[in-house]
């Protein structure tokens, strides 16, 4: 008996937030497989030709449609949804390792970097934006690159200027070890490859992306990692 269902998706960078939150926090299976004391992980699949998010079966379970979630075992079961939300649970159910810092100037700060991924740049990358720009507008592979490389250059250029002027050189960005800041982070400078964007400009979120693949908990949840990942070409 696991604590519940993971519902999630090999490609998806918000998946991958709680991946790697389940993983700083401990808990087996983040990386994909079931054990007592974690989640049992379930794939969405979200890619265009199959679609399941849009399908009866999910929508049953998450009316919106999206993942990640996550399904509590307890009777009646409770769905907990949006990234962000489970994030701040897991750090309220399991307080060590802190995702943010101790100060509450700190943590506005951390959250705000986060909040700037994951409401300002992620959203217009999403598959249903990108679906509907093909089918409403006719943006074809060029024009959908072009959409998603813009809204990612203005959204990761302010967050290299907070760096630069926060004076960030190595290693974590609000302290010893990563956080709400760093868990958006990483899966949305791999998204920004995905979609071929130059990373050149931006050193110093390189620097803090090489910090975090250094820990297991983010190199072994990487998408590529998930059993629902196509084999590797
Ligand atoms: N704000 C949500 C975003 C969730 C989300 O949009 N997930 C994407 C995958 S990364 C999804 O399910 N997309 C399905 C779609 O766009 O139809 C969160 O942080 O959990």
């Amino acid at each position: 008996m696991s604590q519940g269902l993971f519902y999630d998706y090999w490609r998806s960078s918000a998946g991958w937030r709680v991946r790697i939150g389940l993983a700083l926090k401990g808990f087996p299976g983040a990386g994909g497989f079931a054990g007592p004391e974690g989640f049992s992980r379930i794939a969405v699949n979200l890619a265009p030709a199959i679609s399941e998010q849009s399908g009866e079966a999910w929508r049953a379970i998450n009316p919106q449609g999206r993942v990640p979630a996550l399904v509590l075992a307890q009777d009646p079961p409770v769905l907990l949804t949006q990234s962000l939300a489970i994030l701040e649970w897991l750090d309220e159910i399991r307080p060590r390792p802190a995702f943010l810092p101790a100060d509450p100037t700190g943590r506005a700060a951390a959250r705000a970097f986060a909040l700037s991924i994951a409401c300002d740049i992620h959203p217009l990358n999403n598959v249903s934006v990108l679906s509907f720009l093909r089918r409403q507008f006719m943006a074809d592979d060029a024009a959908i690159s072009a959409w998603c490389q813009e809204w990612l250059r203005i959204g990761l250029g302010p967050l290299e200027e907070n760096l630069r002027r926060r004076g960030y050189q190595s290693g974590f960005i609000f302290g010893e070890a990563p956080g709400f800041a760093e868990i958006c982070l990483i899966p949305q400078l791999y998204n920004a490859r995905r979609f071929q964007l130059d990373l050149a400009p931006f050193p110093l979120l390189g620097e803090v992306e090489a910090a975090c693949l250094s820990l297991p908990a983010f190199a072994d949840t990487a998408p590529e990692r998930q059993p629902d990942a196509p084999p590797a070409q």
